[in-house]
């Protein structure tokens, strides 16, 4: 429902623009019907998990699609960050950064490893090269550089850094299936890189991740540790954990795979409808997708100034969700100002100038397969409409509050 004055906004008494919830992260489906089909053969074989006939097809598919060696599947994302933390042997201090999911920074500390956060670069909101060199200490180990919102980190740059001071690198590509650094599918960039096929992913295994890699030695030893350090029948001959993916959750990558492309079109004709919305509207900016790259398109991001907008993030993200449209704050506040980190170093935020300022600014709203064009129009309407009349709602704000 168009928005013609202020009292039709659901947080002054009006209806809200939409009755049920859109969400960001809503789970692309894919072929029901091939995954039912699946699960009864699954069923009807009585093989349920342990690298199952469908967890190794979709190892096999992904290492292929990726055009990289080694793919392996497990439980989650966090668990294969973990499992490749500790096969790559990192201790002491790891640097990350800070703007990304919690997960990034836990996967080293839940192993007593100490994170060290690292700025971002903002323009691509990544981890920043020339930031990260300042915080190597004889301690540091390692990089995990984070590919956010499927935009590649300054691979090379971070190479090189690696290169000079004998530093595993490794890469949370979370987000980036399916994109590509200079042209090439990320997913054989570093010593290893994690993805994670959790429900809200472009590919979803309901729970899953998978670490990607060239290096034999390093595949075999995560193999291993993904299953308890088992080398045969009774032979246990490394320290493992259980990091196993089951068989429904490998069915339902496999179904996530075979309909790459319709989500593909789908989350592009979705960005180009906020792309051509949005455009426009004062104070706001959409991050943008470099398209001479492959993108999966699946994180619609916007960035709002608001000395410009006349509006802040966090006002406009409370007016959302009273009209049914749950923006999140993705990556609010910082690792660095999440437990334990923000006990353990009060201060890190000041040398986390960027992080500090985007995470004040960003907004991810709903794209996916789950929502319309005309549902993407009704919402950007609404936030033009809303930065359009900022003033008035700002001083409505305020008189209702006397
Ligand atoms: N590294 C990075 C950079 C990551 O982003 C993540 C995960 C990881 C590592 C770790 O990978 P995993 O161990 O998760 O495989 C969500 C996801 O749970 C998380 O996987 C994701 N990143 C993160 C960015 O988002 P929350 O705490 O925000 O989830 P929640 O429950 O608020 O759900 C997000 C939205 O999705 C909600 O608005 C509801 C919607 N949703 C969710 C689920 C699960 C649905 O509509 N249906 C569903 O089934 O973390």
């Amino acid at each position: 429902m168009k928005k013609q004055r202020i009292s039709d906004l659901a947080i002054f008494g009006g209806k809200p623009a939409f009755n049920d919830t859109l969400h960001v992260g809503r789970p692309n489906i894919g072929n029901r019907e091939g995954l039912l089909e699946r699960i009864n053969d699954i069923l009807d074989r009585r093989w349920l998990t342990n690298r199952g006939l469908y967890v190794r097809e979709f190892e096999q598919r992904i290492a292929d699609f990726l055009g990289v060696r080694h793919c392996i599947a497990m439980c989650n994302g966090t668990v294969a960050l973990e499992i490749a933390v500790r096969a790559l042997g990192m201790k002491g201090e790891v640097i990350v950064p800070s703007f990304t999911f919690i997960a990034t920074a836990h996967c080293l500390q839940w192993q007593e490893i100490t994170p060290v956060f690292c700025d971002i670069d903002a323009g691509t909101y990544t981890i920043d090269p020339a930031s990260l060199e300042r915080l190597i200490t004889p301690r540091t180990t390692g990089i995990l550089g984070v590919h956010l919102w499927g935009r590649s980190c300054d691979v090379e740059g971070l190479e090189s850094i690696a290169r000079k001071h004998n530093l595993s690198l490794l890469f949370d590509a979370s987000h980036a299936f399916g994109c590509s650094h200079r042209g090439k599918l990320i997913g054989s960039l570093g010593d290893a890189e994690v993805f994670s096929f959790h429900a809200t992913k472009f590919v979803n295994t309901f729970e899953g991740g998978a670490v990607t890699t060239n290096d034999d030695g390093l595949a075999e030893k995560m193999r291993l540790m993904k299953n308890f350090g088992f080398a045969g029948l009774d032979n246990v001959i490394y320290l493992g954990t259980n990091g196993k993916m089951n068989e429904v959750s490998a069915a339902m990558g496999l179904c996530s795979l075979e309909a790459f492309e319709e989500f593909i079109d789908c989350n592009y004709r979705n960005y180009h409808a906020y792309l051509e919305n949005l455009t426009g509207v004062t104070g706001l900016r959409l991050r943008t997708y470099d398209e001479r790259e492959a993108n999966n398109f699946q994180y619609i991001v916007i960035e709002i100034d608001a000395d410009e907008a006349g509006i802040s993030r966090d006002e406009l993200v409370v007016i959302l969700h009273k009209e049914n449209i749950r923006a999140r704050r993705y990556f609010y506040p910082g690792c660095h100002r999440m437990e334990p980190y923000r006990s353990y170093y009060p201060n890190a935020g000041l040398l986390l100038p960027e992080t500090e300022r985007l995470s004040q600014r960003m907004i991810s709203l709903p794209t996916g397969t789950a929502i319309t064009i005309d549902d993407i129009k009704d919402i950007c309407q609404l936030i033009a409409f809303v930065v359009e009349e900022s003033s008035q709602i700002k001083s409505k704000f305020i008189s209702d509050e006397i």
